[in-house]
């Protein structure tokens, strides 16, 4: 009952605005800042009955909005692994934060709390971050009231401001029995790291330098604490960094920019430092678990994207042949398989299917990609946009600890291997890790950005936001690859899709905005024009 009343004196202060109706999807909770405050509350109570119900193992809570402007806000939970929330509870959230009342609110928990089986006595742990958003610190706040009203039983820390891949990290090294994984703090998590790229780098660093745009958020702060922690083997220019500028976060700027507007950020282009042959650049996105690189053609100087098809392509290969080179018996021939959306490059899979590389295509979101990565030994799952990272299964580790090289070609392999599996965050994508993971192959192949881009050519590619009155009438299928409601109108799409050469389109309602998205490519950037118009026509 004192924990119902103090439920109930919280969930006084932070009402639920009316007429807004909440939904824990792909991405948490994800809207404008002002509608979030009894959300925050709510997920506090959330994350609490979750860790009780897994006997106290730490659940994480993370307030960003990643690319989203700066005046949205989001939430999302963490489970124990460093994963995604268990997508059984999602419903659970959703149902908390639509709660109308406080008697409903506490009525609702109540059930939750029987349900699940929950047992209030047991302890919980929280740990929580947030990103550079002014909203942050207040919706901060609302969180710790809700975590505050079981007194006693919860212990929280609070990891401050942190990007969402450094989150994770935490939380799967406070849960890590073994203590191998790393030391659960931002210090464990930048000294893993650092290491790992040193042993990988050898003696081919220093390394040329890369250019960083931060987005002006949160990848700016963890940056510079990563930077101060490597030293110098690998020289970083920071750029947009403005934390504190209204206004500035992912604006003009960051992956999301660069992967949509296919360009260069303004004020990188206007720097004008890209304009040296063979200089690399990459763009964080707002919370920094996206990564794209890019470059200017060497006599053309026309943008080039190295997104995140071609950073699964490189990784695979790259790791691939490290495999061969490790020569386990057959018993333990590793393998290494890549997990792509439909929004990958049709060339990007063309090139690995004719390489002997297997690809499963999923829907989007992490964690579609994440389970079919964990099937491989080694998983390498990228989504176009650059979320990703790369998967190593226990026994593939266990493998390679427990082998016996016959050269010394064979143990450098399996040595770069381990290292390998350290430096990649094993909970979610990780732009600051990614980066590593790529200037790391790179140094290995000898490689610049036109070597890494000559692989394959990107077949020309449109994706366009249509706004329809009720999203909800669009049902896909076959990885999203085709419509299967509204009746009918998959056979529109296939019949128009026929008259483009290389042409593939398809149409799937977004699951983090209001609107359904049509993704067009074909031989020439006219085609996938025409191709995304001629689609778009039949949405609407
Ligand atoms: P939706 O809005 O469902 O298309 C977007 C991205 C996803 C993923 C999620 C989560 C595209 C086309 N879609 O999903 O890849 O990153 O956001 O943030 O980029
Ligand atoms: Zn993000």
């Amino acid at each position: 009952a004192l924990l119902l009343n103090a439920i109930a004196e919280g969930a006084n202060e932070y009402p639920k605005p009316e007429h807004v109706n909440y939904s824990y999807g792909t991405a948490g909770f994800r809207t404008l800042a002002t509608k979030l405050p009894s959300v925050l509350f709510r997920v506090g109570l959330l994350a609490v009955l979750r860790s009780k119900r897994l006997e106290g193992a730490t659940i994480g809570v993370m307030v960003t909005a990643s690319h989203n402007p700066e005046p949205d806000n989001g939430v999302k939970l963490v489970d124990p692994s460093g994963e995604m929330l268990d997508p059984t509870w999602e419903a659970h959230a959703t149902a908390l934060s639509n709660c109308p009342s406080t008697e409903s609110l506490i009525s609702t928990f109540t059930t939750l709390a029987t349900h699940l089986r929950v047992d209030l006595s047991q302890p919980a742990n929280i740990v929580y971050a947030y990103d550079t958003r002014p909203s942050g610190p207040e919706l901060i706040k609302a969180l710790e009231r809700g975590l505050d009203s079981f007194g006693e039983s919860v212990k929280t820390s609070n990891l401050g401001i942190t990007t969402t891949p450094i989150l994770h990290y935490v939380v799967k090294a406070t849960n890590d029995k073994t203590g191998t994984y790393g030391e659960p703090t931002k210090k464990g998590y930048n000294e893993k790291m650092a290491k790992a790229f040193k042993t990988l780098i050898g003696n081919r660093g220093p390394l040329a330098p890369i250019y960083v745009d931060c987005a002006n958020g949160v990848g700016a702060v963890a940056l510079h604490e990563f930077t101060s922690t490597l030293g110098d083997i690998l020289p970083v220019e920071p750029l947009n960094t403005s934390t504190s500028t209204q206004g500035a976060l992912n604006h003009l700027c960051g992956a999301d920019f660069v992967k949509t507007k296919q360009a260069l950020p303004p004020s990188i282009q206007s720097s004008g430092v890209l304009s040296k042959a063979g200089t690399r650049a990459c763009s964080f996105d707002g919370d920094a678990d996206r990564i794209v690189f890019y470059y200017l053609h060497e006599s053309k100087g026309t943008f080039r994207l190295l997104d995140g098809d071609k950073i699964a392509v490189m990784v695979a290969m790259f790791l691939g042949d490290l495999v061969v080179k490790a020569k386990l018996d057959s018993e333990h021939q590793l393998k290494v398989g890549v997990v792509q959306t439909a929004y990958a490059n049709g060339s990007s899979t063309k090139y690995l299917t004719s390489r002997n590389i297997p690809v499963t295509c999923v829907p989007t979101g992490v964690k579609h990609l994440h389970h079919a990565a964990q099937r491989y030994d080694i998983g390498v799952y990228f989504e176009a946009n650059g979320h990703g990272t790369v998967l190593f299964s226990d026994s593939a580790i266990e493998a390679l600890r427990s082998a016996s090289p016959q050269s010394p070609d064979s143990a450098n392999a399996i040595k770069n291997l381990l290292a390998f599996s350290e430096l990649i965050n094993q909970a979610v994508g990780d732009a600051l890790s990614d980066m590593l993971l790529v200037e790391a192959v790179l140094a290995h192949r000898g490689w610049g950005a036109s070597e890494w881009d000559a692989g394959y050519e990107d077949l020309p590619n449109r994706l366009v936001k249509v706004e329809v009155p009720d999203r909800s009438i669009f049902v896909a299928t076959d990885a999203e690859r085709k419509l299967q409601y509204p009746l009918g109108l998959q056979d529109k799409i296939d019949e128009t899709v026929k008259k483009y050469d290389m042409g593939r389109s398809f149409v799937r309602p977004s699951g983090t905005e209001d609107c359904v998205r049509v993704y067009a490519e074909a031989k020439t950037a006219t085609e996938a024009e025409n191709l995304a118009v001629a689609i778009t026509d039949i949405v609407k």
